[in-house]
C-alpha cells in the first residue's frame, strides 16, 4: 500500500520470503553435489528421562532451525527443489497436554502445511518414495521403515553448514531483536547486581526483562559474582548474596526466531583498580572491534588480542615484564585461554567455524590456541562475538607458578585481584565489506534511550 507503514510483521514477512528463497537455492546446490533429489528434516524428539514418564526440556535441532522458527518436536520439513517446501506440523491427540495450535505466522505462508497427529501420519502426508531423499535427524522407533536415501550423510550436511556463516537480511533482523531482547535483560541484570541481589535473583532478573523461560535461552546465563568470574562456563547460580560485593560477570543471551544473542558485561561495585582494569578492556574490545571486515582472516584477529592483552598486563602491572615478553613466554594464555570470538547465529556457537570449502577441509588454528572456534576468513553477512578477556584463573596460574613463566608474573597483584575473578565484555558483530555493525552496542543504546 503506497505511502503505508509497513508493519513489522508484514517487514519481517517480506524478508523471510526472501531468506527462504536463498536457503532453497543453497540446499538445492547442496543436494545437487551430493546427489539427492530431496532433502528431509526433523525437528526433534522428546527425551524420556530414565525409567521416568517425564521429558528433559525440547531442544530443537538445527538443521531444521534452518528453515522455520517453528521449536516443536516431531515435526518434518521436505523439501523438492522447485517446490513448495512441505511442513508437516505435528499436533498430538493429547489430553495431558496442551497441544500446540497450528503455526501462525510471518513465515507459515511460505511453506505447505500439512498437520499430522503423530509420526506414522506425518509420513502419509509426506511423498510416498523417499529413496533419493536425505534425511537430517535423529533415528526414532519406525525410522527404518520410512526408506530414505541416506540418515545424516557428512557430506550434505557439511555443505548445507558452511552457507550458514552468510546471514540473509532476515536473519540480521532476527539477530538484532535477539540483541535487543538481550540488552534490555542485561540492563535488568546490572541493575539486580546493583542492588545487591544473588546470582539466582540476578538471572530471574534477566529473564523477566528479556521475557524468556529459562529453557528459551539460547545457553545457559553465566552470571558470576567476585572470583566466580574466573569460571569461563560458571553454572552455579548461588542463591544467596555474597557477604562481600566486588565484581558481576554476566554472560547471557537472548533469543529471537531461533537467532541467538551472546552478549558478556562486567561490572565492579566499587570504583578502585578493577574498575580502572574494566575501562582498559573495553577499550581492547572495542580496537578489535574496528579490525573486523570482509577479508579478514580471524585468526589474526585472535592474535591481536593477545598482543593487546600483553600490554594490559603490562600497564596493569600484572606481569613484570613488558609486553613482548609477556607474548613471547605465552604468559598471555595463562589470563586469556579461550577464542576471542565464535560464529553466531542459529546456534550459540554456529556451525562451520573451520571450513575451507564446502567440499571439504579444515583451517588449523594457530598453535597453541587450541580453544579457538573460528579460523576461517571473514565474509560480508557472517555475523561473530568480539569477546576478549582477562581472568585469574587458579589452576593455570599455579601452573604457570610451577614452570618459567613465574618470575614473569606479578603474583601479590594477581593475589590483589583475584577476588574479582576475571574481566570479559562480548559483543555480536554483523561482518559488511568496509567494517561492522555492532548489533550488541545498538541495542543497548536503543534500550537506554527508551527508559
Ligand atoms: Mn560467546
Amino acid at each position: 500500500m503506497p505511502g503505508a507503514t509497513p508493519s513489522p510483521a508484514g517487514e519481517l514477512s517480506k524478508l523471510f520470503g526472501r531468506h527462504l528463497e536463498a536457503v532453497c537455492h543453497r540446499s538445492a546446490e547442496a543436494l545437487r553435489a551430493c546427489g539427492y533429489q530431496a532433502l528431509l528434516v526433523h525437528s526433534g524428539s522428546l527425551l524420556p528421562v530414565f525409567q521416568d514418564d517425564r521429558t528433559y526440556p525440547f531442544e530443537v535441532n538445527a538443521p531444521f532451525k534452518v528453515w522455520t522458527p517453528l521449536a516443536e518436536p516431531d515435526c518434518f520439513v521436505h523439501f523438492q527443489p522447485g517446490q513448495r517446501p512441505i511442513l508437516a506440523f505435528s499436533q498430538p491427540g493429547d489430553y495431558w497436554y496442551k497441544p500446540p495450535a497450528p503455526p501462525e505466522g510471518y513465515w507459515t505462508g511460505y511453506f505447505d502445511v500439512r498437520i499430522c497427529a503423530d509420526r506414522e501420519s506425518a509420513r502419509a502426508l509426506l511423498p510416498l518414495d523417499l529413496g533419493t531423499t536425505a534425511y537430517l535427524g535423529e533415528a526414532f522407533a519406525e525410522f527404518g521403515s520410512w526408506g530414505v536415501a541416506a540418515h545424516n550423510p557428512a557430506r550434505l550436511m557439511r555443505h548445507l553448514d558452511f552457507g550458514r556463516a552468510i546471514k540473509s537480511a532476515y536473519e540480521l533482523a532476527c539477530l538484532r531483536e535477539a540483541n535487543r531482547l538481550g540488552a534490555r535483560g542485561h540492563l535488568a541484570a546490572q541493575r539486580a547486581f546493583a542492588a545487591g541481589e544473588s546470582e539466582f535473583a540476578i538471572e530471574l532478573a534477566f529473564l523477566a526483562a528479556c521475557g524468556l523461560r529459562e529453557q528459551e535461552l539460547p545457553y545457559n546465563p553465566i552470571i558470576a559474582l567476585n572470583e566466580s568470574g574466573s569460571v569461563l562456563h560458571y553454572q552455579v547460580l548461588e542463591k544467596h548474596a555474597p557477604a562481600e560485593r566486588h565484581s558481576l560477570l554476566i554472560d547471557a543471551g537472548a533469543e529471537f526466531g531461533g537467532y541467538a544473542s551472546d552478549i558478556t558485561r562486567t561490572y565492579s561495585a566499587g570504583d578502585g583498580d578493577f574498575s580502572a582494569l574494566i575501562a582498559h578492556m573495553d577499550t581492547v574490545q572495542q580496537a578489535l572491534c574496528k579490525d573486523v571486515r570482509a577479508g579478514v582472516d580471524w585468526r589474526e584477529v585472535h592474535l591481536h588480542a593477545h598482543r593487546l592483552t600483553a600490554e594490559v598486563l603490562q600497564e596493569a602491572e600484572i606481569v613484570t615484564c613488558n609486553a613482548e615478553q609477556a607474548l613471547a613466554a605465552g604468559v598471555t594464555r595463562v589470563f586469556l585461554p579461550h577464542g576471542v570470538g565464535h560464529l553466531l547465529g542459529l546456534q550459540v556457537h554456529d556451525a562451520g567455524g573451520f571450513m575451507r570449502s564446502p567440499e571439504g577441509g579444515d583451517i588449523p588454528r594457530p598453535e597453541g590456541h587450541p580453544y579457538l572456534r573460528l579460523t576461517r576468513t571473514l565474509e560480508e553477512g557472517f555475523v561473530v562475538t568480539m569477546e576478549p578477556g582477562l581472568y585469574f584463573i587458579d589452576p593455570l596460574l599455579e601452573a604457570a607458578r610451577a614452570d618459567k613463566r613465574a618470575s614473569l608474573i606479578n603474583w601479590s597483584r594477581v593475589k590483589a585481584l583475584r577476588r574479582f575473578g576475571g574481566i570479559r565484555i562480548e559483543d555480536d558483530l554483523a561482518v559488511t565489506a568496509t567494517g561492522c555493525e555492532n548489533l550488541t552496542r545498538e541495542a543497548f543504546r536503543a534500550e537506554l534511550s527508551r527508559s
